[in-house]
């Protein structure tokens, strides 16, 4: 039988010539098997059953037409995915993302990292994504609604809550998921479990929103805590404003960090007594307004075009919570310049592969994203067990859950790194501990 590294590298060729152009899952893919080489070498069966051509290519594709009419009476026409990954270990999960980036390429990259999230969560989901290149920014309310219902007319086709289970993501909030949600109850009849980060009245679970940027924090807490440092005292930078970015800025401050500066897809503030979260919040979540509004409200934080991670402050931690890519290898380098020494990641994939590369030469604490921010699809979880009986729980009872889980994720990183080699490399420890279970799992269903 071939050795284990000629094994994966045959496997990667291979998802290469399928898809060369799917740039940002190939990139996915690579970071994965670049580090799951000790477990393949240690159990041969995972040669035998090839699990690794099988993990990499999604159960199933849907893309579908989703046409609409806005305000002005003309008919749009958008493209949508919903890639079903893997169902070895529960039914498919992950989000949906509304922006004009998404393509197949994305929804694969953003449907396989899932598969092993959702596996480090310890709960009984399956990976999966989807979304449109619709652009929710500057349309009303009703645009926004009747794109959600175009959207949901096809996909409830192929979503129930045993089978696939949507939430939100880049684009994809509260509204969104009302609007959904509305959609699928007049096709199907009122079915909680169908869709997670549901509003509160209709069966969503409490702390659901903050669920993302407070487990990212309380995933970085306990890695600066088994490195003889935290919170308190520090500067930090979050990049985006939106879901994930607004609730890890509240929570670094409820630990003593302190928020300089935060940002979207045009520029960034910088205040350096600390963010207002409660502006921020205003601004994006009410008025869906540019973070450049911030300042008319505080004058002495200022407004900077362009991305944050040009910023020149020296700062200790960065929290990416905006998208993909954002920090280059180039981006890396300037950062731990900057006195940066933790990293842990809000947004999926937002290192590349050289940024990774500079976090590891310079033992900057990194806390993958599949880990880090594994806490929303957590709570996604929980709404689901709170619909299947019928209960909801306190926010304090999710809370304190969701830090739970995210403490069991950091030690199963940590643990797993060493046992295989390759201490305090929390990457390689999110994606083995996150793959011995799926594996395991595709191991005892037979070739499927
Ligand atoms: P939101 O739509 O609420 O916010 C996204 C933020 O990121 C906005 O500030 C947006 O700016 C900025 N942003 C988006 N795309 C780009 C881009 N191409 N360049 C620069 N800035 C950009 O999304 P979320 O907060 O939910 O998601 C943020 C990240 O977190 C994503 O990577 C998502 O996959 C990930 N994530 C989300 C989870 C969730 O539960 N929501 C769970 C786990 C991960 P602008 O408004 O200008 O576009
Ligand atoms: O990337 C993610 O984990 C999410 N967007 C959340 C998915 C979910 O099902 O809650």
């Amino acid at each position: 039988m071939e050795n284990a590294t000629d094994y994966i590298a045959k496997v990667y060729k291979k998802v290469e010539q399928r898809d060369p152009n799917q740039v940002e899952f190939l990139q996915a893919v690579k970071e994965f098997f670049d580090t799951i080489e000790p477990v393949i070498a240690r159990h041969p069966k995972l040669i035998e059953e090839n699990i690794l051509e099988r993990i990499v290519e999604p159960e199933r594709i849907f893309q579908f037409r989703v046409p609409w009419t806005d305000d002005q009476g003309n008919v749009q026409v958008n493209r949508a995915f919903r890639v079903q990954f893997s169902s070895a270990i529960g039914p498919y999960k992950g989000g949906l993302r509304f922006h004009p980036s998404v393509n197949q390429s994305i929804v694969k990259f953003l449907g396989f990292e899932q598969i092993f999230k959702n596996s480090l969560t310890g709960l009984p989901i399956g990976g999966g994504k989807g979304g449109s290149d619709f652009n929710p920014k500057g349309k009303s309310d009703f645009e926004v609604m009747r794109f959600c219902q175009s959207f949901m007319t096809e996909l409830q086709k192929y979503i129930g809550p045993d089978v696939d289970v949507p939430a939100g993501d880049i684009g994809v909030g509260g509204r969104e998921i009302g609007y959904l949600f509305g959609q699928y109850k007049k096709l199907n009849g009122f079915g909680a479990g169908v869709l997670t980060g549901k509003p509160i009245p209709m069966g969503g679970s409490l702390a659901r929103t903050e669920a993302t940027g407070y487990g990212l924090v309380y995933f970085t807490d306990e890695m600066l805590k088994d490195a003889g440092k935290s919170f308190a005292g520090e500067k930090v930078v979050v990049s985006g404003s939106g879901n994930v970015a607004i609730y890890a800025i509240e929570k670094v401050h409820q630990l003593g960090g302190t928020v300089i500066a935060c940002s979207d897809s045009n520029g960034y503030i910088l205040d350096l007594d600390g963010i207002k979260v409660d502006t921020v919040k205003r601004l994006k979540e009410v008025e869906r307004k540019r973070i450049s509004e911030y300042v008319t409200e505080h004058p002495t934080a200022t407004y900077v075009e362009g991305s944050v991670w040009e910023l020149e402050e020296e700062f200790q931690i960065a929290l990416p919570s905006a998208t993909q890519n954002e920090i280059s290898g180039a981006t890396a380098e300037k950062l731990v310049k900057q006195g940066v020494y933790a990293v842990a990641e809000g947004a999926n994939m937002p290192s590349d592969l050289d940024a990774i590369k500079v976090y590891q030469t310079n033992k900057v604490l990194y806390g993958p994203a599949k880990a880090a921010n594994a806490g929303g699809v957590a709570v996604s979880a929980l709404e689901m067990s709170q619909n299947s009986i019928r209960l909801s729980w306190t926010f304090e009872e999710v809370d304190s859950r969701l830090k739970d889980i995210m403490t069991d994720i950091y030690v199963q990183c940590r643990d797993v790194a060493k046992e295989y080699g390759a201490e305090g490399d929390f990457v390689t420890g999110a994606n083995i501990a996150g793959f011995l279970k799926v594996s395991e799992a595709m191991l005892s269903q037979g070739v499927l």
